[in-house]
């Protein structure tokens, strides 16, 4: 079955927690803290792989989990890292979180982490000080990330085969590639896009075959445009036309209007026309139904083949190399690259380090509530066992070291305020 979207949940693991243990030493009464750290929980990477084309796995197995990391142990032991969980998915997959798009896997066995694992904890042999001989905290493992992404594949062939139904283009497939699609003298035989490799003096072309088009398929009609997000990346158009067709040129400009009905850019979209199926005609028809075609293609190059009778097949094959390679060179020097990605102003360090409190009142009881956020912060809180006070403690450091609790101060905040960092509420100073 061929799918093109899928809805996923991905978790990344959990990280370890840090333990907390002493020492056991026969001749010493109170040994050091020895603790250890939790391990990081696993990512969730996904890895473009060729030879897939299809989405259908995510139908049936939709939830994408990596390990946790193990917890820390005495004697200074560390949790195990968990496994990354490597997902295998097409070329051409766009991983959406919410309406952002978070990946486009683009060449194969291009990796991108999706969802990082989450960090171990401290174990307590790391809260040893001076005044501080037998810290009885640890901090727990941060949680992975986790959200419900969506899936879209949109094909990243060198060549899309575009046309009426029945002119032959899954024909054409299946005499100059590998692959094996469906033939049948009816419209709309082809129900979902085939992909095959076209060998043409040693190189080669990724070829898909996509269900034919009709007048308002852009509005839905026939198959409607559900597939045609999969010629929007192919580098050229084939545009193949039956050349039995009484009204050529307005067959030919009836599929361009589809195409640009949905946002295909046809200025910047390279295309080749082919004439199919002219096993059966004269050489002087066939001219002629050139002649026909070319009066409204400008410059775009036109071709006659015969499937059937393997006519025309290499030279078309060569012309559309050319055009790929044009393409693909075209791209390289204009593709700049996306602004806003990757351009953040402030360095990445003091955007982690950045905070915010802000005095509200809370809705249910009226106290007031002071919420702290800022990256490193809620990530400090994330891994504090709100349980135990010593834990609460060296949170309340961080604050002070942060400057945040000058600026508490600042506002109003009392000993016992309640303070409100990433859903977790501690009172200001210890009570
Ligand atoms: N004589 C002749 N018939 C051909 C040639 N190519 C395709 N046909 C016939 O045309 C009919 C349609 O071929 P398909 O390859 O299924 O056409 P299609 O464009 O993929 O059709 P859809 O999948 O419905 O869009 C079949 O009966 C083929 O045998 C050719 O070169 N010569
Ligand atoms: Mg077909």
């Amino acid at each position: 079955m061929f799918v093109d979207t899928a809805k996923v949940f991905i978790s990344a693991g959990k990280g370890g927690d840090g333990a907390v243990n002493f020492r056991h030493e026969i001749y010493v009464e109170k040994g050091g803290p020895d603790g250890g750290d939790g391990g990081k929980g696993g990512d969730v990477v996904f890895v473009a792989t060729s030879g897939l084309n299809t989405l259908v796995d995510f139908r049936y197995k939709p939830e994408l989990k990596a390990k946790p990391g193990g917890n820390g142990t005495k004697r200074d032991r560390h949790g195990a890292d968990g496994e990354d969980l490597l997902v295998k998915v097409p070329m051409g997959t766009i991983v959406r979180k919410k309406d952002e798009i978070i990946a486009d896997l683009v060449s194969d066995g291009q990796k991108i982490v999706i969802a990082k694992g989450g960090d171990g904890g401290f174990g307590n042999a790391h809260f040893k000080s001076s005044v501080r001989q037998t810290p009885r905290i640890a901090e727990k493992g941060e949680m992975g990330e986790s959200f419900e992404a969506t899936l879209e594949l949109k094909l990243l062939a060198d060549v899309g085969l575009v046309g009426f139904p029945n002119v032959g283009k899954s024909t054409f497939l299946s005499v100059v590639s590998n692959a094996r699609p469906e033939i049948a003298d009816y419209p709309f035989t082809t129900l979902s896009p085939n992909l095959g490799v076209a060998d043409i003096d040693n190189t080669s072309l990724l070829i898909a075959d996509i269900p034919g088009l009709i007048e308002g398929a852009s509005e839905g009609k026939g198959l409607g445009d559900a597939f045609l997000r999969h010629v929007e990346r192919t580098a050229v158009l084939l545009h193949l036309i039956d050349a039995y067709t009484d009204d050529i040129a307005g067959a030919y400009q009836t599929i361009r209007s589809e195409l640009s009905n949905y946002k295909i850019n046809l200025d910047t979209k390279p295309e080749i026309i082919a004439l199919t199926k002219i096993d059966g005609l004269d050489d002087e028809i066939v001219q002629m139904q050139v002649d026909a075609v070319k009066k409204v293609a400008g410059k775009t190059p036109v071709f006659a083949i015969s499937s059937v009778a393997h006519k025309g097949l290499n030279e078309l094959l060569r012309g559309l190399r050319k055009k790929v390679l044009e393409a693909r060179e075209n791209v390289e020097l204009t593709d700049e690259p996306d602004e806003g990605i990757e351009t953040i102003s402030l360095g990445q360090a003091k955007i982690a380090d950045a905070w915010n409190v802000q005095r509200v009142e809370d809705d249910e009881d009226g106290i007031i509530i002071f919420k702290v956020s800022g990256e490193k912060v809620e990530k400090f809180a994330r891994r504090t066992d709100f349980g135990n006070f010593e834990g609460v403690n060296r949170l309340r450091d961080i604050l002070k070291k942060l400057g945040i609790t000058h600026e508490l101060h600042r506002q109003g905040a009392e000993g016992d305020s309640v303070i409100q960092i990433a859903n977790n509420k501690f009172t200001f100073l210890e009570q």
